[in-house]
């Protein structure tokens, strides 16, 4: 996959598969998703990325080093400017 490039988002399925929580405990059902039509798909893999050539999802194992992507508080942001 040339020129395509991933970034981690922080959800996880390592302690039961296929279910996907966020750094917030919260879980993807409780909100947007984009996967990939064939994703997730494997048990070992453990970690999300989103794709930047299609913006979809992908599960793939935890052992990448790859840009990542997080959440702020734009409301926090506005107090301290
Ligand atoms: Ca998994
Ligand atoms: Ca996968």
């Amino acid at each position: 996959m040339t020129g395509v490039i991933n970034y981690w988002l922080g959800a996880k399925d390592m302690f039961q598969n296929d279910t996907f929580y966020w750094l917030d405990d919260t879980t993807l059902d409780d909100g947007f998703t984009n996967w990939d039509p064939a994703e997730p798909h494997d048990g070992d893999e453990d970690g999300i990325v989103l794709h930047t050539s299609d913006w979809q999802w992908v599960n793939i194992k935890l052992d990448g080093q790859y840009n990542f992507l997080c959440e702020h508080d734009l409301g926090r942001i506005g107090k301290l400017l």
